[in-house]
């Protein structure tokens, strides 16, 4: 024990024995845990009970009415607003990485509190999520805290999927249904991310779809029902970064990219939020989050995540007037 050891501390740790209770103490008699056992099982029973669940999901998600690219602040702030406010969405989001999250498990640099600036704080009083309030910013002592409240709030809503260790390498597209040569999207392609990775190293594996809602067998729009549509927060430009925001100006001939400027953190944020929701320039297609300064030219801001959720509430916003109408 340590020389530095408080007084309560060490009242703690001389705590008697029989005062001790987990969640196993009514299961476990003996004090060296001989009577201990498993329910049995079978190793088919444990591939079953996965495999059984994970087609299940792909069979009725296969289409979908919201389709979120990327699971970091963004993407997981707009996916909990959508879902909870329409448990009748099916709202599937598709990540990359093996961990959702992207960047917000750390605040900036390799520190761990998360910083987001007022009036941001009121979507963390929705979480239920405490911080300190500092005046004109709120701290949460660690982003994993965000992180981790956010996740396991919108992974508890039914109507809410994520595939991760899956990448979007694609988008399904159709012409635009007002016959003026414009296109809109339908859908996006994916893939399991290490196929995606090796597709220079193994012969080329042909992809999945997930397919938005609202379209006829050959293709064409349902008139009767509203379409789908597709939300992505894939972050700035990096390994994955960007992504549809780089595939979207290669389809809408009249967008550069804008390209993220360098860091300032009041027009950043600012910028962040008034480009993030509906994109005009292709048909049911929404942006949030960092991709939005990559899309249209806004500044970073470095690690200050009010933007972040606030992008996302407000093109989740978007997104439920469109099903609304
Ligand atoms: O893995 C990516 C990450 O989790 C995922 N992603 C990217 N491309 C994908 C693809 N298919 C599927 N093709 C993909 N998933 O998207 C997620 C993006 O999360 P993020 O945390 O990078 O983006 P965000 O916009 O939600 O948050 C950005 C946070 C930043 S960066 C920044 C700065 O550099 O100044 N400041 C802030 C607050």
């Amino acid at each position: 024990m340590s020389t530095t050891t408080t007084n309560t501390e060490t009242a703690q740790l001389q705590v008697s024995a029989g005062t001790i209770r987990h969640a196993l103490s009514d299961v476990v008699k003996q004090e060296d845990w001989s009577d201990f056992q498993f329910a049995p099982i079978r190793e088919s029973t444990v591939s079953r009970a996965m495999t059984s669940r994970y087609f299940q999901d792909m069979d009725k998600f296969a289409v979908s009415d919201v389709v979120i690219v990327g699971a970091g602040s963004s993407g997981l702030s707009a996916a909990y607003v959508i879902a909870k406010n329409r448990p009748d969405l099916k709202v599937a989001c598709v990540e990359s990485n093996v961990a959702p999250g992207g960047g917000a498990w750390l605040g900036g640099q390799l520190f761990s509190a998360m910083i987001m600036r007022k009036p941001a704080h009121l979507f963390l009083d929705e979480l239920e999520l405490p911080y300190e309030d500092e005046g004109d910013y709120v701290v949460v002592k660690h982003a994993a805290l965000f992180t981790s409240t956010v996740l396991s709030k919108v992974l508890l809503f039914p109507n809410f999927k994520l595939f991760n260790a899956t990448a979007v390498e694609d988008l399904v597209t159709r012409p635009a249904d007002d016959n003026t040569g414009g296109v809109s999207v339908a859908g996006v392609v994916t893939n399991w991310t290490l196929v995606s990775m090796a597709h220079d190293l193994q012969s080329c594996m042909d992809p999945n779809v997930i397919e938005l809602s609202g379209y006829q067998n050959d293709g064409t729009r349902d008139p009767s029902k509203k379409h789908g549509v597709i939300l992505s927060t894939t972050g700035h430009d990096g390994p994955f970064g960007a992504f549809s925001a780089k595939r979207i100006v290669s389809i809408d001939k009249n967008k550069k990219l804008g390209g993220m400027k360098g860091l300032d953190m009041n027009r950043a944020e600012a910028g962040v939020v008034k480009g993030a929701g509906a994109y005009s320039g292709v048909a049911n297609m929404y942006f949030a989050g960092m991709e939005v300064a990559e899309l249209e030219g806004c500044n970073r801001m470095g690690p200050t995540f009010g933007a972040m959720a606030v992008s996302g509430i407000k093109a989740a916003e978007e997104i439920l007037r469109h099903f609304a109408e």
